[in-house]
């Protein structure tokens, strides 16, 4: 029978899930497009787009697999689900009864899709969840805790209406969601003006209306600057602040040395450049947007940077307003309540693994800091560890220093890993369970929160190719192996959604006709006059803020310069390819592979000629214990103190012929780097390394 149907989905190449269509035929994917009905029907990045290929890719888990030799030896046996989930299950019941439920860990990558994630761990007695964050946003969201009292996400940018955006390190146009990329390009072609900061040049800094290399890890005293120049000439919004704004004295107090002719000796940039920027933004406001970032895991003040990008919003009045940073109205501000399985958890007491709310108290337990696992592993404290499940997320080729994550790891009595690709965490573990991809599975359905919040739902759209499961399957099993299979009330994904559901007068086949069910036909935007909500203390924007100083947290620091780096060796700075998601999730795709295959390192042409390095040549960039051969290619707009390249390749798992020691692994010379800094974040930029011909 010839039959072709569309399936609206939602892309799971990447984390920014974006609306798709799937035209399905005979029971094969055909092609994937951008769904039409939603957010004007786009079309997908090239890496949405590959989404066929990652499916019919055959160099991917298979079958649940036990490990046999040693740890990352890649020796496994086949076994069935059965065993695989009652040898998982056992070792669990055995840890949990020997040492406590906390000796167990769980991460993920975050996101809406965690629910059946964070119920399992939790039923299970254990607080230790955490996710991929402490080299992703941790500083921000922590940040923006302490400012507004709201998680990182819970604001959007109204691009499309911005006048005055400003990007430090946001490499917007690479690092991309295609929806906000296009709604930047839209700003820009109705005039609106791109700033943009960074130690390197992009394709984002090719579209700015200025671009600025900075001063490395000195966007801080910029900012400074900034705000110095709005509080000293009276730029700010008055309303708006006197309304909203808590500790407005005290700034301008702290800020008083720190003028434009300082900043400009810190970061480079010229003092009438920086006076200029805080009078342009001043006067496009409130359609302002400062962006705080999102892989802002770069440097030991980032939390302070992220604060005055906080601040600086505040001040020009950008929350709330028509093109500037909008709380996100969520599906319960027009009334409609999904039910979630973990609330319905008692929440596990007792101290976490990486103290957070304890030890650290300025720091929220929703994320956690998985960089302090090693070391919570290794001196067993506070506790023992004993095992970790790692679900959709890679820590060793997403953290620093792997070698270092390696050790102890393999202290551990079960190392289980849930995905879809031989992640070089999965190669590493006791036991792989292969989800179904994203296109083998239908998921919870979720919320899109923002001005017009509306739910969507990931549904099959083709047979799973191989013996996987998808992870409501998965946890309800282990669950229910470990007798609380009752947190998991259901039998079917459409049981699951059915029971999300109750109460919304919705149902899955509202889903069916476009992908999503729209809750607002009109943009939700709160009074600025009275109708904001802030989640501080105060209820206001806190600029001093109540809960830093509890926790013995300084609202604000001096600008310390950063260390002069010595002689001969470079700052190494990472970022993303637009063709290629994170560590491992793109990187072995055939079509994907072909557009990039390895990495390059960016060196200033003056230093590479000093090193008579010449563009092309093969040179070797190494640390204390680690070294790669890699491709230079020379450029003058990169900073003198810097080197640069793409994250997430030198590959270790040979199983992926394409990517398998392709280009060098920044991961493994960020050693050393398993951090904390104060906003929770590990300072990846902080890497020196060495560079010499070959
Ligand atoms: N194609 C693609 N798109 C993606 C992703 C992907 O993997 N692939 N991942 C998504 C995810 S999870 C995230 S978090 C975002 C991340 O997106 P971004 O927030 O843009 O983060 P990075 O891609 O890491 O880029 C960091 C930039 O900061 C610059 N930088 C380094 N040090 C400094 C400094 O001291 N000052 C300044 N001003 N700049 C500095 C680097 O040169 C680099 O250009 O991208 C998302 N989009
Ligand atoms: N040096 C350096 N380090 C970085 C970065 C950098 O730029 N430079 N970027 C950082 C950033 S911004 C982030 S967000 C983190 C990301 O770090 P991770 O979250 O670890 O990275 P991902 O590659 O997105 O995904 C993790 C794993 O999820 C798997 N996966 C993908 N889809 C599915 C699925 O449907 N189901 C299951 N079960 N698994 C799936 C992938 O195969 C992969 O192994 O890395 C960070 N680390
Ligand atoms: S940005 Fe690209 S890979 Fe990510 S969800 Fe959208 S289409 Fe998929
Ligand atoms: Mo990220």
């Amino acid at each position: 029978m010839n039959s072709t149907k569309t399936i609206y989905s939602i892309c799971g190449m990447c984390t920014v899930r974006c609306p798709i269509a799937i035209e399905v035929k005979d029971g094969a994917i055909k092609h994937i497009w951008g769904n039409p009905h939603l957010l004007g029907g786009f079309n997908l990045c090239a890496r949405g787009a590959a989404g066929k290929a990652f499916e019919y890719d055959n160099e991917r888990p298979q079958y649940p697999m036990l490990r046999v030799g040693q740890r990352g030896s890649g020796q496994w046996k086949r076994v069935s689900w059965q065993e695989a989930l009652d040898y998982i299950s056992t070792r669990l019941d055995e840890i949990k009864g020997q040492y406590g439920p906390q000796a167990i860990c769980l991460s993920d990558r975050g996101g809406p899709n965690t629910d059946l994630q964070k119920t399992f761990i939790a039923a299970i007695g254990s607080p230790n969840y955490f996710n991929h964050h402490a080299t992703c946003s941790n500083s921000v969201h922590n940040a923006h805790i302490s400012v507004a009292g709201y998680a990182r996400n819970a604001v959007s940018y109204d691009y499309k209406h911005c006048k005055y955006l400003v990007l430090y390190g946001r490499n917007m146009l690479e690092s991309l969601g295609t929806a906000e990329s296009r709604n930047v390009i839209d700003m820009i072609g109705a005039g609106g003006k791109m700033i943009y900061i960074d130690v390197r040049y992009n394709y984002t800094a090719a579209k700015a209306a200025k671009f600025y290399i900075i001063n490395p890890a000195t966007d801080y005293a910029l900012n400074l600057a900034l705000i110095n120049v709005i509080v000293n000439e009276d730029l700010y919004d008055h309303e708006f602040v006197q309304r909203w704004v808590i500790g407005l004295d005290e700034l301008r107090h702290f800020v008083a040395p720190y003028t434009p002719q300082w900043a400009q000796q810190e970061t480079g940039i010229g003092s009438g450049e920086i006076t200029t920027m805080a009078r342009e933004a001043a006067k496009a406001s409130p359609a302002v947007i400062f962006h705080p970032g999102w892989m802002t895991a770069w440097g030991s003040n980032d939390f302070y940077l992220r604060r005055t990008i906080y601040t600086l919003n505040a001040l020009l009045g950008s929350y709330e307003a028509r093109g500037g940073l909008v709380i996100n109205k969520t599906p319960a501000d027009v009334g409609i309540r999904l039910r979630s399985l973990a609330t319905q958890v008692p929440r596990p007491g007792g101290e976490r693994f990486d103290g957070c709310g304890t030890r650290y108290k300025h720091l929220g337990a929703q994320w956690g800091l998985g960089q302090l696992l090693p070391e919570a592993i290794l001196n067993e404290t506070p506790y023992p560890i004993k095992a970790y499940i790692a679900m959709r997320h890679d820590p060793l080729a997403s953290m620093p220093d792997p070698e270092a994550f390696k050790v102890a790891l393999d202290r551990l009595a079960l190392l289980v890993c849930i995905d879809v690709n031989y992640s070089e965490t999965a190669w590493f573990s006791d036991c792989i369970l292969p989800e179904c991809t994203f296109l083998e599975r239908t998921d919870h359905v979720i919320a899109q929160n923002g001005l017009s919040p509306r739910l969507l739902l990931r549904r099959q759209a083709v047979k799973p190719r191989f013996d996987s499961r998808p992870r409501w399957y998965i946890f309800r099993e282990l669950a229910k192996r470990m007798g609380v299979g009752q947190s998991f009330p259901y039998d079917s994904i459409e049981e699951l959604i059915a029971w999300q559901l109750q109460g919304t007068g919705l149902t899955i086949e509202d889903f069916d006709h476009t992908g999503c069910v729209e809750l607002t036909s009109q943009p939700l935007w709160f009074d600025r006059r009275d109708g904001l909500r802030f989640n501080t203390p105060s209820g206001r924007l806190e600029l001093i803020s109540s809960t830093l100083e509890g926790a013995s947290v300084a609202s604000f620091i001096p600008f310390d310069r950063p260390e002069a780096i010595p002689n001969g060796l470079f700052r190494l700075v990472t970022s993303k390819v637009a063709v290629h998601t994170q560590g491992r999730t793109t990187s072995n795709i055939a079509i994907l592979n072909e557009l990039v295959s390895e990495n390059q390192l960016w060196i200033n042409t003056g230093r590479a000629m000093e090193l008579a390095i010449k563009d092309g040549d093969d040179v070797e960039v190494s640390v204390e214990g680690f070294s790669g051969r890699i491709t230079a290619r020379l450029t003058d707009l990169i900073h003198r103190d810097v080197v640069f390249m793409l994250h997430g390749f030198g590959d270790s798992v040979a199983v992926r012929s394409r990517s398998f020691n392709r280009g060098v692994s920044d991961v493994r010379l960020q050693r050393g780097l398993l951090r904390l800094t104060v906003g929770g974040n590990c300072p990846l930029t902080e890497c020196l390394v060495a560079v010499r011909p070959i």
